[in-house]
Order: C-alpha cells, then sequence, then structure tokens
C-alpha cells in the first residue's frame, strides 16, 4: 500500500543524498521496497524474494543514506532574478534561495525568533547555514544575519538543524547539528552573545563543542536534530534522531550542566522497519483544553505525551499520543496510535521537519512545518527561490485524547481585508457558485457546510485503507452520493485549471468515513510538476451533519484545516492561468444529495513585512 505513496516521490527531488550516483540507486532500490517487503515477508513468498534481492543489493553497495538530494552544479548558482509569479504572500519565506526545516524557534523578551535551514547561495539544497528572522506576532517578520554557519572543525562540512532550549533564569541555549571535519554528525550548542540585544543578533559556538559525539555502535551518518530539552529528577534530557539498520531511533541524552552528556542505556523509542528518524520532536499535551505546556512543566498535571519524527523514507511527519513512563525514561505509544508509516500526520500533503515550540506569551504550542515545492529542481532554479514555512498552528489534544487538532495562530486574522460571505446557499449535484468580490489567489476562506441526509452516503470498502488513492480513484469529478463537495481554489475562469480541497461521506457498516482531499491533479498546465491527490481521513461522528472546512490560499500553497484542525492538508500547486486577478474561488457538489453551505467566510489577505 506504500509503494504508489513512496515511489512517486523519486522524480522529484525528494530523498537521497550525498552519495554517489549508486548510492542513490541503491536508496530508490533499497528503502521503501525493502522495507516493505520484509515487514510482510512473512506472509507472502513475493515479499521474501525482494528481501533476499534488497539484501544483495545493500551487500553490494553498502551504506545507504538519504536527506536531500544534492546537484552540484546548482548549489551556488545565484538567483539572477527572482520570480514573483508563484512566490507566496503571507506564508514565510526568505527573499530569495533554498529554505528546508524550521529551527529551534522560540520566544525572548517580547520577540518570536525563528531560524531555518538556509542555502545563502542557491536554490536547490546545500551550503546549509542557520538563516535568523525576528518577529513580534509571527507573521510579519524581519531578516537578520545569519546565526549559525560553518567555521569550526565541528560543523565545518555543515550546520544543520536543532532545537532551542530556555535554560533558567531565561537564557537560550541552542543544539544543533554539525558535520565535523570528518563527516561525521556531532550535536553542538550555541549561545547568545550579549542576552541584552533584543534581537539575539550573535550567536557563539564555544570551544567545548561538540557536547555529544556519535560514540560506540551509533552510526555517525544518521546522528542528527537534536530535540528542545526538558528537565527532570535532577537531569537534562534530549533525543537524537538515528537508525541502525532499518530501525528508526530516537536516543536519549541525559545531562546535568548541558555540557556533559551521556547516552542512555536503552533508546527513548524506536521503530522497526522504519529507517532514518528525522527531526524527533517531544512534548507534554494536557488531557483537556487548548492551552500549552512549557517542555519540562509536567509535574503534577493530567497530560499526555507527543512523539513526533519525520520519516525520510517517505519525507512525511508522523505523530503518536502516549504516555512518557519518567521512572524508566520512555516513551510508550497508547494502543489507539499507530506507530508508524500507517499512523497520523500532522499534515497529509507537503509538511516536513516540523518542530514546535511553548509560547510562554500565550501559553500555547506552536508547530513549524517546512512546506516543499512540487516543482522541479530546474523550475526552483528558475524561479531563484524554493521552500516556504506552514503558517505557524496552535497545536492540542483533541478531546478524544486520540489525536492532535491544529490551527492557524490566532495573529493570522490580522491580515485579514475585504470580507464576502455566502449564507444558507444550496449546492445540487453539479453546482459550483463562485464567491466573488475577493483577492482568490491570497485568501483565507472558512467554511461549514450541511448535509441534510447522509443516506445516499457510498458503501465504504475496508480496504481503502490509504486515503491518497483512494482521492485520486475517486476526485472532484467522480459524482458521489455525499460528495464531492467542498472548495474549487485557485481555479481560472473555464476550469482549465483548479485545485479542489473537498470532503466525500462514506457509509461503512459502524458508521460514517469521511475523507478530506487537496488534490492537485488539475492545478496547473505546466509539465513536470508533482500533482498528487493528497488526502486524509477525518475522524468526526457527523452527529450534526456538518463539516467545516478553512483554506488559506497563497499563489502556489492551498493550506486546508478540516473539521476544526482535525485533519490538515497542504498542497504546493503552480497554476499558469489562474494567477493574481485570473484566480477564482467556487463552492461545489458534485454528489446526489444536495448540500447547503451554511456559513462561508471568505478574506483577501493583506501581505505583512516579508523578511
Ligand atoms: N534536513 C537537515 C537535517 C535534517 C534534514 C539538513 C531534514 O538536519 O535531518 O538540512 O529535512
Amino acid at each position: 500500500m506504500f509503494f504508489g505513496t513512496t515511489f512517486s516521490f523519486f522524480p522529484y527531488k525528494y530523498p537521497t543524498q550525498l552519495g554517489t550516483l549508486t548510492t542513490k540507486l541503491t536508496s530508490v532500490l533499497t528503502s521503501p521496497l525493502c522495507l516493505v517487503s520484509m515487514a510482510v515477508s512473512k506472509f507472502l513468498s513475493l515479499g521474501t524474494f525482494i528481501t533476499f534481492l534488497c539484501v544483495i543489493i545493500n551487500a553490494n553497495y553498502g551504506r545507504v543514506e538519504a536527506s536531500h538530494r544534492v546537484y552540484p552544479q546548482f548549489q551556488s548558482l545565484s538567483a539572477v532574478s527572482v520570480k514573483q509569479l508563484l512566490r507566496t504572500s503571507y506564508h514565510f519565506q526568505p527573499s530569495k534561495n533554498w529554505i528546508n526545516d524550521p529551527n529551534a524557534p522560540m520566544y525572548y523578551n517580547g520577540i518570536y525568533h525563528f531560524f531555518y535551514q538556509y542555502n545563502p547561495k542557491g536554490a536547490v539544497w546545500s551550503n546549509m547555514v542557520w538563516a535568523h528572522s525576528v518577529s513580534k506576532d509571527m507573521i510579519n517578520w524581519e531578516a537578520l544575519e545569519p546565526a549559525i554557519y560553518p567555521s569550526e572543525h565541528f560543523d565545518i562540512n555543515g550546520a544543520w538543524s536543532g532545537s532551542a532550549t530556555i535554560l533558567p533564569n531565561n537564557k537560550p541555549i541552542i543544539l544543533y547539528t554539525g558535520l565535523d571535519h570528518k563527516d561525521r554528525q556531532v550535536q553542538n550548542y550555541a549561545v547568545p552573545a550579549n542576552l541584552s540585544d533584543p534581537y539575539l543578533r550573535k550567536w557563539i559556538k564555544p570551544s567545548n563543542n561538540p557536547v555529544v559525539n556519535p560514540g560506540k555502535g551509533v552510526n555517525a551518518s544518521a546522528f542528527r536534530d537534536p530535540t528542545t530539552a526538558w528537565w527532570l529528577n535532577g537531569h537534562w534530557r534530549m533525543l537524537v534522531g538515528s537508525k541502525r539498520n532499518h530501525r528508526g531511533i530516537a536516543y536519549l541524552y541525559r545531562s546535568r550542566d548541558f555540557m556533559y552528556w551521556i547516552k542512555a542505556k536503552h533508546p527513548f523509542h524506536s521503530v522497526p522497519y522504519t529507517g532514518m528518524w528525522e527531526c524527533p520532536d517531544f512534548y507534554p499535551v494536557l488531557l483537556s483544553g487548548k492551552e500549552g505546556l512549557e517542555t519540562s512543566n509536567i509535574q503534577g498535571k493530567p497530560v499526555k505525551h507527543v512523539l513526533k519524527v519525520s520519516l525520510d523514507i517517505t519525507r512525511y511527519d508522523y505523530y503518536t499520543v502516549g504516555t512518557y513512563l519518567t521512572a524508566k525514561d520512555r516513551y510508550v505509544p497508547d494502543n489507539t496510535s499507530v506507530d508508524g508509516w500507517a499512523g497520523l500526520r500532522y499534515d497529509y500533503g507537503n509538511f516536513y521537519a516540523s518542530k514546535t515550540f511553548f509560547d510562554p506569551a500565550k501559553k500555547r504550542r506552536i508547530l513549524w512545518g517546512w512546506v516543499n515545492e512540487s516543482d522541479t529542481t530546474e523550475d526552483d532554479v528558475k524561479k531563484g527561490w524554493a521552500g516556504i514555512q506552514a503558517i505557524p498552528r496552535t497545536v492540542w489534544l483533541d478531546p478524544n485524547q486520540r489525536q492532535l487538532m491544529q490551527w492557524p495562530i490566532e495573529e493570522l486574522e490580522t491580515l485579514r481585508g475585504k470580507n464576502v460571505k455566502m449564507r444558507h446557499q444550496q449546492l445540487k449535484t453539479g453546482d459550483h457558485i463562485e464567491v466573488k468580490g475577493i483577492t482568490a489567489a491570497q485568501a483565507d476562506v472558512d467554511v461549514t457546510f450541511y448535509i441534510p441526509s447522509l443516506d445516499k452516503a457510498e458503501p465504504f470498502n475496508p480496504s481503502w485503507t490509504n486515503a491518497q488513492e483512494l482521492c485520486a480513484k475517486k476526485g472532484a469529478e467522480v459524482q458521489g452520493g455525499v460528495g464531492p463537495f467542498g472548495l474549487l481554489t485557485l481555479a481560472s475562469k473555464n476550469l482549465e485549471e483548479y485545485t479542489p480541497v473537498f470532503f466525500r461521506v462514506f457509509k461503512s457498516s459502524k458508521k460514517h468515513v469521511i475523507l478530506l482531499c487537496s488534490d492537485a491533479t488539475s492545478s496547473s498546465l505546466m509539465d513536470g510538476l508533482y500533482k498528487p491527490s493528497f488526502a486524509g481521513y477525518v475522524n468526526v461522528d457527523l452527529a450534526d451533519k456538518r463539516l467545516t472546512l478553512r483554506s488559506l490560499i497563497d499563489h502556489s500553497v492551498v493550506e486546508s484545516f478540516g473539521a476544526g484542525g482535525k485533519t490538515c492538508i497542504t498542497s504546493r500547486v503552480y497554476p499558469t492561468l489562474a494567477v493574481f486577478e485570473n484566480a477564482n474561488l467556487y463552492a461545489f457538489n458534485h454528489g446526489t444529495e444536495t448540500i447547503t453551505v451554511e456559513n462561508l467566510n471568505a478574506w483577501s489577505m493583506k501581505k505583512p513585512r516579508m523578511n
């Protein structure tokens, strides 16, 4: 079931890395296919055969690594001009070049700091530094000089991802991965040079770095992305992502003084056949309410914990909800959380290497995620830029305690300009009704659909475990019973191009199954794009016969939140006709059951200060 999803990435600029072509080929041939086949080989003779093949391939070609694809010819090619056509307006991005992972988001004395992986020289991944921006609202940003860049033996070959911790007496400290002079991944720290500079412009990397070496038994080329540290019973703790063979691992390290770290005997958590765990994130969530918690602040509080890992093989972010066994210093996911590739995702679209932080100013936990491109590397070089960040999201535990809820930070609403409404509008089968009067290429749309009757819901086949495959099969044009209904975003006048975001309701023996799709198949007339039918299931019971959808539309991104933030999907799209004032927005229904737009609000969005 994962084959289609995984392999569909490879023609584009997704996994694989620093190696030779052979290594790249090996990773294509081995990682996804072999891991799955090994998992199923107990049951299938074909699986056994493929596993055997993989072992031979692995034995012949040796180490398999994956991270970002390398394009030596483009990596330091300065943008001649930055193409504005598809640049986003209110999503975070620098003025040019490549960006990837969010690093060390934090709040310090009234200012939000955001660091990110950045190539100062070109529009493809390479030459990584920690770019640095500051903001008072996480919407308007001012760019500063890079905070961390390769300069010492412990990071001379790269300054990769990491996290911030606020030490007692309000002292920020950053842990990050350095690629040292031997190309080993080591963990370093950096501190502000001047705590009284409100912008914390300069960061120092003291000479006692690295503070953590890979050590015996740890794969030095798969040992990265330290988490925010937490304090418990006299020790700091932090996690580092890794893998051994094909087992994904979060190693736990402890320290009394933040300088001298010892690896715990047992990994904090690990799962077989999941490959490299990049950018782990671990944090507490309250059992009820939307309030966030500081990572160390759990004593006496009714909490669960969340462990998120970025699976390099699929390039998606998966999380489980579970229990932190503090006495054993281990994490155990709840039995309601699937621990692996079929598990919950923050976002069922382009969203990777994410990281949360606790915002003490508004007592909330905020999630940042990198939204990568779906065009070709050549397109990125021509554009002179690649990568944006999703709108920061507040995250909290769903009252059902089985999943998270996510919602764009409230500050985004300060960008809302002209508002249009649609009320009690019936959508009969085949209708698409225009939402007129806003800048449809740069908009925020929030809609509540009312479903008068669920009787016509199509039967759900239990073999449809892969939402994305189901959405590809039953797209926006395929007539159903209850749905497909939703929004046609970034639509050209004659619908040569459009990105539908829609629901489809099925009936299974016990309950209704709701599918949310964000389908890029018809989004662009351009060639060579990755146009997936991203989708996720939405775990709601429909007792009130209502479904809500919010979509943030920003020229080349559509970021959607289904059912108040239960299921989120971000699509990158590259319209050629549906641009600027030629983009349109419609509400539509292709199901035989009439649906009512009970309430729709759409706003033109203003452009914030963006770096
Ligand atoms: N990107 C960083 C790594 C991380 C990966 C390097 C995830 O630290 O594992 O740019 O996208």
